[in-house]
């Protein structure tokens, strides 16, 4: 058997989550086209008959002196320091400036082995996709390279198999049928919190946090009823997210019931959603303590 702990790491909006959930064929970790949607270390665990993999998603790498940036940045790299193998993806979209270079400087210091994948194969041109082995070539010439696209779950076994050759002998470290270990507020929240970021734009997905504030089980109706809110930072960022008659907050409950529920199998739900504004919460460090893990 082989079980090993797996750091996802790249810039913001590489395909990360999207890669995590692929592989798990689970929901682990939320995903939205603007950047900076992962917040914490998000484990989400693969076993087959080769054995675990254990992976963390991190926040996308991102250079930036702002209070919860550095944060984010701070997460991944300890995430880094505490894996096997290094999964670190790279969005050939996008040209390797700066940032990229900053994670590869970082990748071969922690000299943890890297299996390099090259995402968004589905709309790569040939062009992009040579720039990018020519970036890894140079940058860090002892990784392994795979093209992939987590969107379409192409040149994904192919991680794996690479994964499994790097991965150490050792017994599993969770039930086969585990697939994370997140708290089921969390998960709550994130939920809630991905149904709201997709509906808004411009600086508002980042001014957005989620917090459960109650979860209870009414035995006598067999219902789970919880009570959430999703916090923006400005009275006007209020009003976008419910949206006009209430319309955007109508869309979220949507959205977010049937995954909500697939996290109580058999329950009823009732779901007490609110939006408030919290002025400059991204520089309040008890607010950063609380939502960054
Ligand atoms: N076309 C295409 N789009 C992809 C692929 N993988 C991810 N995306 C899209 O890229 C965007 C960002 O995906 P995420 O998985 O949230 O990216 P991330 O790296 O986790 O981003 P952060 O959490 O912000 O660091 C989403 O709109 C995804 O649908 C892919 O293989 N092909
Ligand atoms: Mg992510």
């Amino acid at each position: 058997m082989k079980c090993a702990t797996v750091a996802i790491i790249g810039r913001p909006s590489a395909g990360k989550s999207t890669l995590l959930n692929t592989i798990t064929e689970m929901k682990v970790s939320i995903t939205a086209s603007t950047p900076q949607t992962t917040r914490n270390a998000i484990r989400g665990i693969y076993t087959d008959p080769r054995g675990q993999l254990i992976f963390t998603d991190t926040p996308g790498y991102h250079l930036s002196e702002k209070v919860m940036n550095k944060r984010l940045q701070d997460t991944a790299v300890r995430t880094l320091e505490d894996s096997d193998i290094i999964l670190y993806i790279i969005d050939a979209k996008r040209t390797p400036g700066d940032e990229e270079k900053a994670i590869t400087a970082l990748l071969a210091k922690v000299k943890t082995p890297v299996v390099a994948c090259i995402n968004k194969s589905d709309i790569l041109t040939i062009g992009e996709h040579d720039a990018a082995k020519a970036f890894l070539a140079e940058q860090l010439p002892a990784a392994v390279v795979i093209t992939a696209s987590a969107k379409l779950d192409e040149g994904v076994d192919e991680i794996l198999i690479e994964l499994y050759k790097l991965a150490p002998e050792g017994e599993l470290l969770y039930p086969e049928d585990a697939y994370t270990d997140q708290p089921v507020e969390f998960r709550v929240s994130e939920i809630i919190r991905e149904k709201a970021i997709n509906l808004v734009t411009e600086e508002i997905p980042h001014a957005i946090y989620v917090t459960v504030e109650d979860i209870e089980h009414k035995e006598e109706t067999n219902t789970i009823w919880i009570r959430a809110a999703i916090i923006v930072e400005r009275e006007t960022q209020k009003g976008i997210v419910v949206g006009k008659g209430g319309a955007n907050i109508k869309k979220i409950r949507q959205g977010c019931t049937p995954e909500i529920r697939a996290i109580f199998p058999g329950k009823k739900l009732e779901l007490d959603l609110r939006v408030k504004a919290q002025d400059k919460w991204r520089n309040n460090a008890s607010v950063l303590d609380r939502i960054l893990r």
